[in-house]
């Protein structure tokens, strides 16, 4: 591969084969290059995307018919399981940690990531934190079966697979807190002369934003699981009821957690959109400032509503009335972020390639989950509708068309900076439009469902929901291959094949992400900064 992108590297760099640089399996390994790091977050996290997608097609191929047709309930329920934790833990967190890798020390004139060998490390923990989630499906009692959100006193009661499950996510959890510290010393410390933070891509503003959060949450989430397994193994009974815990303990640790870890995988999405729209609309983005003002909004409300997932526990009318408005607040500097996109669109001249249609993909599709989000912060229709197929239609909106359109508007657009090649448009117009359609063909139904009374978590169902479960398995389905697209461009880029991309690779766009003159051209993919 190297040899392939070696003609794009000036001969002024002066590099042969006889640089101190680790080549092979071993530039990997001991990689502290923000870019190829940035690489290895971005191929994990692709890997991680296909194996939570196999378990979910899994998931979809029960559920085409009802009645037991493949899996028993327990295997199913760690199918369930296993695919949420794996596409948080191991897709979106750490795809974004890619983009933050790559893109961050370009966007703020950066040599590197401030810390290069923990940058190193807090990666090299994803693989490990991946093996024990997947080897866990082969210990006695299998995998992890109480749910992504391992409620106890359920959780209290499985095999050792959540044991593996906790190790895991102590493992991943370490890998974030490490990410989080790199970055937000990168951004207040690294800028270039004349970069201030009110000057920064909006993309700097929003993962120093959910590195703040991860900083305060992951600990949290650490003590959940840690009082779990204390709970398990070591007498102590923290969410033993029939010992004096509580298990709603439980629940409120988990989601103090839990409801920012929601805004961790978005708020980075909202910065790439930001990017891509006034790019494609040839405008610079509307409402720079209120942009910041309305993720650091965001992030903090995040703090103040987590018991919206927890109305169904019986807490009083007065703290359901408080979690109901508090949530519903939330829409508002959302609703600044979706108004000033769409503003910056107004008369803007338009073209629409792949990474702006993932864009406003991203801008429609989201925001329908987001106010399904408003109409499940009322307690009364949360409390009806809790745990059914409404709650995962609406944040399918939000995980899918929110975290992952944002990503691929983001990798379409960075590719060929990241590669030195252009993808084909074609190809990734049927990858969006493929997409698009067979993600609302999945996840559409799913809201009548929930609405019907369908319970989420069980392998069976009664007959009257079949006919919306065979359209969802199906939509399901193409939706899974169509990602094959992407990883055959993204493969076919990171092997040097294609049209070179030229230096601005999309010509005519203003509000481009190169404020400053990087130190690091980046079509220099196999080299580390170049330093005088
Ligand atoms: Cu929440």
């Amino acid at each position: 591969m190297s040899s392939v992108t070696a003609d794009h590297v000036p001969a002024s760099h002066g590099h042969d084969d006889h640089d101190h640089k680790p080549h092979g399996w071993r530039r990997w390994l001991f990689a502290t290059n923000h870019k190829d790091i940035g690489t290895m977050y971005l191929i994990f996290s692709f890997c991680m995307l296909l194996e939570g997608g196999l378990l979910a097609l899994l998931i979809r191929t029960e559920l085409f018919s009802p009645g037991l047709q493949f899996f028993q309930p327990e295997l199913f329920n760690q199918f369930t399981t296993m695919h949420g934790l794996i596409m948080i833990f191991g897709a979106i967190m750490p795809a974004f940690v890619g983009f933050a890798n790559w893109m961050i020390p370009l966007q703020i004139g950066a040599s590197d990531m401030a810390f290069a060998r923990m940058n190193n490390f807090s990666f090299w923990l994803l693989p490990i934190g991946a093996i024990l989630f997947t080897v866990s499906f082969f210990v006695p009692g299998g995998a992890n079966a109480a749910g992504w959100t391992m409620y106890a006193p359920l959780s209290l009661q499985m095999g050792p697979g959540m044991d593996f499950n906790i190790f895991a996510v102590h493992i991943l959890g370490a890998s974030s807190i490490m990410g989080a510290i790199n970055i937000i010393v990168t951004i207040l410390n690294m800028r270039a002369p004349g970069m201030t933070l009110m000057k920064m891509p909006l993309f700097c503003w929003t993962w120093l934003i959910t590195a703040y959060l991860l900083l305060a949450i992951m600990p949290v989430l650490a003590a959940a699981v840690t009082m779990l397994l204390t709970d398990r193994h070591f007498g102590t009974s923290f969410f033993n009821a029939a010992a004096g815990g509580d298990p709603v303990l439980y629940q409120h640790v988990f989601w103090f957690f839990g409801h920012p870890e929601v805004y961790v995988m978005i708020l980075p999405a909202f910065g790439i959109v930001s990017a891509v729209v006034p790019a494609f609309a040839r405008k610079q983005l509307f409402g720079y400032a209120s942009m910041v003002y309305a993720t650091a909004a965001i992030a903090i409300l995040s703090f103040l509503v987590w018991a919206h997932h927890m109305f169904a526990t019986g807490m009083p009318v007065t703290g359901q009335l408080y979690f109901m408005y508090a949530t519903m607040l939330i829409s508002i500097p959302t609703g600044v972020k979706v108004f000033n996109w769409v503003a910056t669109m107004w008369r803007g001249s338009m073209t629409f390639e792949t990474p702006m249609l993932f864009a406003i993909g991203f801008i429609f599709v989201f925001t329908i989950g987001g106010f399904t989000g408003l109409i499940l912060a009322v307690a009364p229709i949360d409390i009806a509708v809790h745990d059914t197929y409404y709650v995962i239609a609406h944040f399918h909106y939000v995980m899918v068309a929110g975290s992952l359109f944002g990503m691929y508007s983001g990798a379409y657009y960075w590719l060929p900076k990241w590669t030195g090649r252009m993808y084909d448009e074609k190809l990734g117009k049927w990858h969006f439009w493929l997409s698009m359609i067979s993600f609302n063909i999945t996840f559409f139904p799913m809201h009548f469902l929930g609405l019907a009374g369908m319970p989420r978590r069980y392998a069976d169902y009664a007959a009257q929901f079949t006919d919306f479960n065979e359209i969802a398995s199906i939509g399901a389905f193409v939706f899974g291959f169509s990602q094959l697209i992407f990883l055959y461009l993204a493969l076919k880029s990171w092997n040097g094949r294609g049209e070179p991309a030229p230096a601005k690779p999309w010509e005519g766009a203003t509000g481009l992400e190169w404020t400053v003159p990087s130190p690091a051209p980046f079509h220099t993919f196999v080299e580390p900064p170049v330093v005088k």
